[in-house]
């Protein structure tokens, strides 16, 4: 729609002899270069879905009591630790970049030609990372599950591939920097659109959240190579959780960016006040990664007063999500009354809910209510030891990541893609979504709060079924484990549904434009430019690591225990 001023100094600059065509396309808003970049990241995406789902379903029909054996001798460790990594390595992690280069494409007018061929190498890097460990999990090598703690050791190529990944993630957080810096001094006093904005929260978070990790990988792979006899299990679990942690956070905040400035698109109406949605990413960027001790706080060795100072750190991270729930409702009650609505509930019915772009979101922000509150629960020391290691925490994470996010993700997909593949979202589609969309949340819902219920009771999460020597307690467990396989089926379905209307809107849908549905700010809002000063957030970032790290990771290394050697325990 908007050929913006960068637009064109931007196709000055990188080429004069430009097809027709091609300058059609820029006119029309989607670049052809940077949608193949975002439409790869999409089918990258969809495809680790496809295989994480297929393992998704073989556990819980082992967890059932269905299915003794697995097919092709799978054991039922691997097909965890493929799982975990499938979804939460290689799904969301590719969702997000692909979206937010789109995102960064659209609303600063393109792409460098230096930042897609960066994103395309990280794209390489990152395949061959993945294929490496993917190859290691199948070869029946590396069954240390996504969080691959040591003394569980792998073979040493599985986490040299995570090394590729890693530094792929890096190519692209770069990129983006580069992008962004490129637009700033072209505008200068200018806001950085907000997508944008957000995208450079995001690729902070990235960056700086896989530090952690890299040196985790860098202290593991002498070790597993017998370099070394010995590590030091609590940092390597310390530096993973302010990786693992952040990255949650970077899955959330993506799904954030959507609701505060796409839904009110969607919607009809203007997105929430500029400064405070800024303020908020600020919030998150600054407040992340410290909450990573959270999934620490059973662990040994971490002082009493030092596990206190967390878990007010963790329920930090609290406050903008409070404030996102308010800023969403805020949104849809504005919109609904200027739409009409009224009455104190009554506005509700303004709101377009056989529109699968909205209404997949929608669910997706009510089921963080519980989800939230779930996490909370898990944050508090007392409470956290009755849930710790439970089927409680699978349905957490279930409802955090595999609704809130994952649903958010799934209506994004019913723009972006018929927006990158110059298509229309047909009926048909639509229709197909919302079903999709109803299935899920049965499927996810039921499967979840079975999963809470039997966590309760104390059944474990990550082990393969057992009646444990014909105990009565483990038998009571029983009925809620046929729920979660009745849960987990229907989501099969929902998620082949998910599948094959991606695969409408690549190849089938009718052609035409599909707008990038991004929000205006209310008339007269003024944002101070105080909220560009990322130098600012990244320091205040790097004082609240400092004060969270320091004392906790010197007692683990100077009063360190007898390190481990290796264990293969499959
Ligand atoms: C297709 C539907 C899905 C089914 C049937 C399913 C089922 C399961 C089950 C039964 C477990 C726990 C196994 C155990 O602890 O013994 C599990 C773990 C897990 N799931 Fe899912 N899941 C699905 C979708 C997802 C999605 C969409 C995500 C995230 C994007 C996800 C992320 C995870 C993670 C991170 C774990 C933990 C792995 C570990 O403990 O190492 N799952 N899943
Ligand atoms: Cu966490």
């Amino acid at each position: 729609m908007e050929a913006t001023v960068p637009q064109r100094q931007h196709q000055r600059a990188t080429s004069k002899a430009q097809s027709l065509t091609e300058k059609a396309n820029r006119a029309l808003g989607v670049q052809p270069a940077d949608a193949l970049f975002s439409k790869t990241y999409m089918i990258g995406a969809f495809i680790a879905l496809l295989i994480g789902g297929i393992f998704g379903l073989l556990q819980v029909l082992v967890r059932g009591g269905v299915i003794d054996t697995l097919p092709l001798n799978l054991n039922y460790y691997q097909v965890l630790t493929g799982h975990g990594v499938m979804m939460v390595v290689v799904f969301s992690t590719l969702f997000v970049i692909g979206y937010c280069y789109a995102g960064m494409s659209h609303t600063l007018g393109g792409l460098l030609p230096k930042v897609r061929k960066m994103a395309w190498i990280g794209f390489g890097l990152k395949v061959v990372g993945v294929a490496m460990a993917s190859v290691a999990i199948l070869a029946g090598d590396a069954s240390v599950m996504y969080t691959f703690y040591p003394p569980m050791a792998a073979v040493p190529y599985f986490y040299i591939g995570l090394v590729f990944a890693v530094l792929g993630i890096w190519m692209c957080a770069f990129g983006a920097f580069i992008n962004v810096a490129h637009w700033r001094k072209a505008h200068p006093g200018q806001r950085v659109p907000i997508l944008s904005y957000f995208a450079t929260g995001i690729f902070v978070l990235m960056f700086f959240g896989s530090l952690p990790v890299a040196i985790e990988v860098f202290m593991i792979i002498p070790w597993s190579l017998g370099w070394v006899d010995t590590i030091n299990v609590m940092v390597s679990r310390t530096l993973f959780w302010a990786f693992g942690h952040t990255y949650v956070n970077i899955w959330y905040m993506t799904a954030v960016s959507a609701w505060y400035v796409i839904i009110p698109k969607i919607i009809g109406g203007k997105r929430f006040n500029d400064t405070i949605t800024r303020v908020m990413i600020v919030m998150l960027v600054i407040l992340n990664i410290t909450g990573g001790f959270h999934h620490q706080i059973v662990d040994p060795g971490i002082s009493e007063s030092v596990k206190f100072m967390h878990v007010f750190m963790s329920l930090a991270i609290g406050f903008p999500s409070l404030m996102t729930a308010y800023a969403m409702f805020s949104v849809f009650e504005k919109t609904a009354r200027r739409l009409g609505g009224k009455g104190i509930v009554g506005w509700y019915k303004k709101m377009p809910w056989k529109d699968v772009r909205f209404l997949s979101p929608f669910i997706a922000m009510v089921a963080f209510i519980p989800a939230g509150a779930g996490g909370i629960v898990q944050s508090t020391n007392q409470l956290d030891q009755v849930v710790h290691n439970t089927l409680w925490i699978t349905g957490h994470f279930h409802l955090t990541l595999g609704m809130t996010v994952v649903m958010t993700f799934f209506g994004i997909t019913y723009w972006l893609i018929p927006h990158l593949t110059k298509r229309k979202l047909t009926p048909f589609v639509n229709r197909l979504g919302l079903i999709q969309t109803a299935l899920w949340t049965v499927g996810m819902s039921i499967m979840a709060i079975s999963m809470h219920v039997v966590g309760l009771f104390g059944a474990p999460r990550r082990t393969a079924f057992s009646d444990y020597g014909g105990s009565l307690t483990a038998a009571a467990w029983d009925p809620y484990l046929m729920l979660v396989v009745i849960g987990g089926s229907i989501l099969v379905v929902a998620g082949v549904l998910q599948l094959y209307a991606v695969y409408h809107m690549f190849f089938r849908s009718p052609k035409g434009e599909t707008e990038f549905p991004i929000a205006e700010t209310e008339a007269g809002e003024a944002t101070p430019y105080w909220t560009e000063r990322w130098g600012l957030w990244i320091v205040l970032m790097i004082v609240v690591v400092t004060m969270a790290y320091i004392i906790p990771l010197t007692d683990f290394i100077v009063n360190a225990p007898p390190g481990s050697p290796t264990f293969r325990t499959w």
